[in-house]
């Protein structure tokens, strides 16, 4: 099965999506997501200018030859570009090999080891009370596993809360927007709104939380500490993870569990936390880690360590991830739990899916394939616009703060 051609499909139908799709000899066509949330450009030249060119003419069927020609012969290794484009096309490849099986790509990948895929939701609110309505509410649909992060008295905008009644969306302004930030305030707040939230659901579901990589260690560890009666599922991105060290000094003190991981790109990336036992679930994703090919590599190096996955799944990754993430979670030993931020009705109308929800689980479907497709005229009706993530200052005084 030759590739004959391949081509980036750039849209925003709400927001924004790269899109790599191939085409073979056979007629089969094979699709990547490539979406690097507020720099997608540089991914879709990265696809467009150096790796079409090598793909035309190779054998679609050689998939870890194929992702080690791209990674070795780089010569530059790694970073989220360079791998959010392999991953682009390594998706499509296992695609197209699970099309021409006529199987589900979750059998390519050894078959299922769960009837259905446990998937957390986001709740969010402006205050305490807030939040708690949105967890019940989310607990009324179904989910199992839920994340809670609410406003904080005195910070004006709060990253991962909506403003008003709008759904959330991370990259929030054409130039990077700018919140007020203080630790202390955010230290006090987030045990109570545990506190509120676990009274009012009982014991019987997940709690989460993302952090977004605000607190140096040591601060971290005070809020992984407090919050032990809570009994979180997860505490996510604590403190930013370039130096694995820093989660060594909250594991002294907690025994509350850590995820992280949804900016990893790599293996390395993620191999001194996962060996040294600091994490316990880790959060790469098919998108931005390499693809299945790579992720299964990090899956089974966190098996070794009973560490399980829990991948990204927001917005900012497009449904085409969302179904290949679904065939790898169905599939995976070490399988701990999928991020499901639903996307929009737009969103959902250009990229046509097999993968369903039902109460709380999630299942990729039977199709051919990851199960998902783009219709490409439609999508051409939302052309790119350039979107940002918003950045934390200090509030009193300026000082640019974490991420
Ligand atoms: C978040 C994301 O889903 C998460 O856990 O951290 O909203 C993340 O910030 C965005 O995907 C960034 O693009
Ligand atoms: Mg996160």
């Amino acid at each position: 099965m030759k590739i004959t051609a391949a081509r980036v499909i750039v849209c925003s139908p709400g927001r924004n999506f790269v899109t790599l799709k191939i085409e073979t000899d056979q007629g089969l066509t094979g699709l990547g997501d490539a979406t690097l949330n507020g720099r997608e450009l540089a991914v879709a030249s990265y696809l467009q200018d150096h790796v079409i060119p090598c793909l035309i003419g190779r054998d679609a069927h050689r998939i870890e030859d194929t992702w080690q020609v791209l990674y070795r012969g780089a010569y530059w290794r790694r970073g989220p570009v360079t791998m959010s484009a392999i991953a682009a096309v390594d998706t499509a490849l296992w695609d197209l090999k699970a099309k021409a099986a006529g199987m589900p790509l979750y059998q390519l990948l050894g078959g299922a080891s769960r009837e259905r895929v446990m998937v957390y939701c986001h709740a969010n609110g402006r205050d305490i009370e807030h939040t708690v309505d949105e967890v019940l509410r989310h607990r009324e649909m179904g989910y199992v596993a839920i994340r809670a992060q609410s406003g904080v008295p005195g910070l004006a905008k709060v990253y991962g809360v909506a403003s008003g009644d709008q759904p959330y969306e991370p990259a929030d302004a054409d130039l990077p927007s700018e919140h007020a930030w203080a630790t202390e305030p955010y230290l006090r707040h987030v045990p109570r709104l545990f506190d509120a939230v676990r009274r009012a659901v009982g014991d019987e579901v997940h709690l989460l939380h993302d952090v977004h990589h605000r607190l140096t260690p040591i601060e971290a560890a005070r809020l992984a500490k407090d919050l032990e009666p809570y009994r979180l599922f997860w505490l996510e991105d604590a403190t930013p993870a370039e130096n694995p060290d820093g989660f060594r000094l909250i594991r002294q003190h907690s025994t509350t569990p850590l995820a992280v991981g949804e900016v990893f790109n790599s293996l390395w990336d993620c191999k001194a936390l996962i060996e040294q036992q600091l994490i316990d679930y880790i959060r790469a994703t098919v998108v931005h880690a390499g693809g299945i090919t790579h992720l299964r590599r990090i899956a089974d190096l966190a098996a070794l360590y009973q560490v399980r996955t829990g991948c990204h799944g927001a917005t900012d990754l497009s449904p085409v991830c969302m179904g290949a993430a679904l065939h790898f979670g169905l599939s995976v030993s070490n399988f701990g739990v999928q991020e499901h931020m639903p996307h929009s009705a737009e969103t959902d109308a250009v990229f046509p899916h097999a993968y369903r929800f039902d109460a709380g689980y999630m299942h990729p479907g039977e199709v051919p394939g990851h199960g998902v497709e783009i219709d490409e005229a439609l999508a051409a009706r939302y052309p790119y616009r350039r979107a940002y993530l918003p950045v934390n200052r200090l509030q009193h005084d300026g000082t640019l703060w974490h991420w």
